[in-house]
């Protein structure tokens, strides 16, 4: 019965101290986000993975921010749904809070997260191509005044400030991510649990004596191996497990 298990989590994160959640891109799906490997998991013919890369960039700069350009509009019309918020209270609440977050389209940050840790970074920061030193700026321009935009310190191309495939995270959201690991509870939120190092962040906490808990519409590779399975979306189970502590 879910509302056993919506009873049992909400009684492990009374008693809990430190409290990590890991969300992906299911969170944002009831907010209209297309997800990666859902049904907006498709641009045109595109997979995902083929367009995140920096091979992608490097063979067709133009097709890709095409691409991204895509996802600011849709993400640019979002608001935050009732995961968010519940999250972000729950990060005002608690300091032993984390949500470590795989998505780029800063909905928790406009929900008010705090103590947020972005891996994959953000659709709304850019950075210079070549590298010339420039640090990231931010741009919520939609749409861009121009494609590709372009650096405004060295006049060449600019990138999305996202994480692509084959590209390392940046080490302080890792080393923040990895000591969030240390807690009583793990929420796994919407996420297919497939791309790495994300996807590891669940086993090391449990290995460290975290009771684990999986929330998502579908089974995925990290079903059997949490302690609680609530099947169902986020925007719903969440508020109510945040009623079930009130
Ligand atoms: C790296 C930013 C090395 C860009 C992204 C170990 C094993 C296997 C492969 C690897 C490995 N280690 C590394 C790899 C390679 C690769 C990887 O993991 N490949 C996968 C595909 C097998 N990893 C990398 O390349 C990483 N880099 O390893 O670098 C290195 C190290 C040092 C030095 C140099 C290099 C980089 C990975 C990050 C890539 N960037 N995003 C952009 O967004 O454009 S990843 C991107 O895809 C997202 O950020 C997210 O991480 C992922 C999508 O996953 P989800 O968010 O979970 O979304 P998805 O659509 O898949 O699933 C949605 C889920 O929600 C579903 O389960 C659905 O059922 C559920 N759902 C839907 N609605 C709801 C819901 N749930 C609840 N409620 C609802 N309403």
């Amino acid at each position: 019965m879910i509302e056993d298990g919506l009873d049992l989590v909400a009684g492990r994160l009374r008693r809990a101290r430190r409290v990590t959640v890991l969300t992906g891109a299911g969170v944002s799906a009831a907010s209209g986000v297309p997800t990666f490997r859902g049904a907006g998991g498709l641009w045109r013919s595109f997979r995902s993975e083929d367009l995140a890369t920096a091979q992608a960039f490097e063979r067709d700069p133009a097709l890709v921010w095409e691409w991204y350009a895509w996802r600011r509009e849709a993400v640019a019309s979002a608001r935050p749904n009732a995961a968010h918020h519940v999250l972000a209270a729950w990060s005002r609440r608690c300091s032993g809070f984390v949500v470590i977050t795989q998505n780029v389209d800063d909905l928790h940050v406009h929900a008010g997260t705090l103590g947020l840790v972005r891996l994959h970074g953000s659709l709304w920061e850019l950075s210079c191509w070549r590298g010339c030193g420039a640090p990231p700026w931010r741009n919520e321009d939609v749409p861009l005044p121009e494609l590709p935009p372009l650096c405004p310190s060295c006049g060449g191309l600019a990138r999305p400030a996202v994480v692509w495939f084959g590209e390392a995270l940046p080490s302080a959201a890792i080393d923040a991510a990895e000591a969030a690991c240390e807690c009583d509870v793990f929420l796994s939120v919407g996420t297919s649990s497939v791309v790495y190092p994300a996807a590891s962040f669940l086993a090391r906490a449990r290995s460290r004596g975290a009771f684990t808990v999986e929330i998502n519409t579908e089974p995925t590779p990290a079903t059997d191996q949490v302690d609680l399975v609530l099947a169902g979306p986020a925007d719903e189970l969440l508020p109510q497990v945040d009623q079930r502590l009130a």
